[in-house]
């Protein structure tokens, strides 16, 4: 397997809203992530992935963008941007950008040029379709609730969006956009930076379509659905690799809901030279039910396991996993998967342990190394992601469903619990700004900020510096073989991973009990060494090693 720094490295997720203010706006800003670089350089990440920081009308939060070359007002200038750049370099880090290229923004302009008329240079930017006796070319509904097609005064006709109606669908068979695309890649690229995230980047390739009418109550509704994957997406990122991308020592990381290992291997295996990894939703999807995301299942450890381990064993060799728990989409992980309560420490550092034991280049998203949690805000009103307006807005309006329940929803899935400010002491605002948040502070924030978890050598943030420095150590964190151990049945989550003569064993007990370990013969915990575990003074206290404590990690070696 090729040795690559985008393996060995560890990303974190900066969503620069809610990260730093500098000016008392109450907007996280650039300025405001210069100033916890010392912060991420102690943590020891080497890879930054800046969420949208573009021009951008706001609908979803940046990636509704109206300028792919320009710095958004909010959050500074170019020349803050190339400062913070030059300073991350000057650190030893990597700066990946998000690369939103679905959609763009209803006020870029392409789009303003595109829908003026019909016979616009830029009409084949995008995807029109006209209506059928003055209804939507068909059913499908957005991302985020309503049709997917919005109705167009200037020319009568519909235009496609997968997410918002301000974020209107690009249509990548039309070559002039591709190339115009990639010339704002290199662009960037020319700028310094060391790769992308590409956001829904297996939906770019709408054909060819059927625009098939389905049933109202159909949770295949969601146009996304429909369009991913589609035959010609390979052959768009291998173009734009071979056009652009190759010619720099860049990561690229493709958000692709709904993919398998196998569609998996055939984005990232690096002959077929299209992306370096992607991120699969599989895990996200532990607790989702039937009628999808709002409907909320309990997720259990067999799937977990079931899953990760044909992940890994799937791409295995053949392409390159990322690990993630949570990011800006997705609720807090230590809520989600850990016990945010009696258990909130131990069963934070198990989760992390988990992502950076496996095969695959981990993500910490912001907040996650200090153990920050959901948010259960009381009103409606002081959320802001337009998802959970919506699914508010809609599921009250329109489905008649109880307020209560809606809520309940909201505190267990919103986006917003991933995107309430950073903590980062106990001051007023969590020392997130000086002014106003544009979304409140989790009230937990006097207990729960980084201060008190860079001064407690106990800390969650203290073991995140221990797991990354492990994974500079020791090649086998980072390119060994995965294998589960069957034997050790859930609540037990044990695995081994493999490299030459190194071999690790992880053992993570993923419930509030006691739990005896029992590992299969050839397997003997004398011969290892316990590198590393939740329990600080688990060594010392001389308890035997058989028993796994509640939420209880370790990491052995045999070398
Ligand atoms: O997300 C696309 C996506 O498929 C999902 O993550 C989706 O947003 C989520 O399931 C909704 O709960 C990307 C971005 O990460 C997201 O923030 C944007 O809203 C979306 O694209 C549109 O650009
Ligand atoms: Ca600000």
């Amino acid at each position: 397997m090729e040795r690559k720094w985008w393996k060995e490295g560890v990303v974190y997720q900066i969503y620069p809203r809610s990260f730093m203010d500098s000016n008392g706006d109450g907007i996280g800003d650039l300025r405001g992530i210069i100033s916890k670089l010392p912060y991420l350089k102690e943590l020891g990440v080497d890879i930054i992935w800046l969420c949208p920081v573009y021009k951008s009308p706001n609908d979803d939060n940046g990636y509704d963008i109206s300028d792919y070359k320009d710095i958004m007002d909010e959050f500074g200038t170019m020349k803050d941007w190339e400062e913070l750049l030059d300073e991350m370099h000057h650190l030893g880090m990597k700066l990946i950008m998000d690369l939103v290229i679905n959609h763009t923004s209803d006020e870029h302009p392409w789009f303003l040029e595109s829908r003026s008329s019909k016979d616009s240079a830029y009409r084949d930017y995008y995807i029109w379709r006209k209506g059928s006796k003055d209804k939507e070319p068909n059913n499908w509904l957005g991302c985020f609730g309503g049709s997917a097609w919005e109705y167009d005064n200037a020319t009568g006709e519909y235009y496609l969006h997968l997410f918002t109606k301000r974020q209107p669908d690009l249509n990548w068979d039309n070559p002039k956009l591709r190339g115009e695309i990639y010339d704002m890649v290199r662009w960037w690229l020319d700028k310094g930076i060391d790769g992308f995230r590409l956001d829904a980047i297996n939906c770019i390739s709408k054909g060819p379509e059927t625009l098939e009418e389905l049933p109202q109550d159909s949770i295949e509704r969601w146009g996304g659905l429909h369009f991913m994957d589609k035959p010609l997406v390979h052959h768009f990122l291998h173009e734009m690799n071979e056009r652009v991308l190759s010619e720099y020592d860049i990561m690229t990381v493709g958000e692709t809901p709904g993919v398998t290992p196998e569609d998996g291997i055939l984005y990232t295996a690096e002959e077929r030279k299209e992306l370096s990894m992607i991120f699969q939703f599989e895990l996200m999807d532990l607790d989702v039910g039937p009628k999808g995301k709002w409907d909320i299942v309990p997720w259990s450890l067999d799937d977990m396991k079931a899953s990760i381990t044909k992940w890994q064993l799937g791409l295995q060799e053949k392409g390159w996993n990322s690990l993630y728990l949570n990011n800006h989409d997705q609720p807090r992980m230590v809520s989600r998967f850990g016990n945010d309560t009696t258990y909130r420490k131990e069963s934070a550092k198990l989760l992390a342990t988990l992502i950076h034991t496996l095969q695959g280049t981990p993500y910490v998203y912001q907040g996650e190394e200090i153990g920050m949690t959901n948010v259960a805000f009381e009103s409606i009103e002081q959320y802001r992601d337009i998802e959970t307006l919506n699914y508010y807005h809609y599921g009250i309006h329109e489905k008649g469903l109880d307020p209560k329940d809606v809520m309940r929803a909201i505190h267990i899935k919103s986006r917003d619990n991933a995107r309430t400010p950073m903590q980062w002491d106990c001051s007023r605002n969590a020392g997130f700004t000086s002014g106003t948040p544009w979304m409140d502070v989790n009230p937990n924030y006097t207990e729960i900020n980084a201060k008190n978890e860079i001064h407690d050598p106990d800390s969650i943030f203290n073991y995140y510096k221990k797991l990354i420095g492990m994974r500079k150590a020791l090649p086998v964190v980072v390119y060994g073989k995965f294998e589960l151990i069957e034997q050790c049945k859930s609540p037990l989550f044990v695995y081994t991973r493999s490299l030459e003569n190194q071999k690790l064993l992880v053992a993570l007990n993923f419930s509030e009990d006691k739990r005896q370990l029992k590992l299969p013969e050839d397997i003997l915990l004398e011969s290892y060494s316990l590198i590393l575990c939740n329990y600080a003074n688990r060594l010392e206290r001389n308890e035997s090693a058989n028993l796994m404590l509640p939420y209880e990690a370790r990491i052995y070696l045999l070398e």
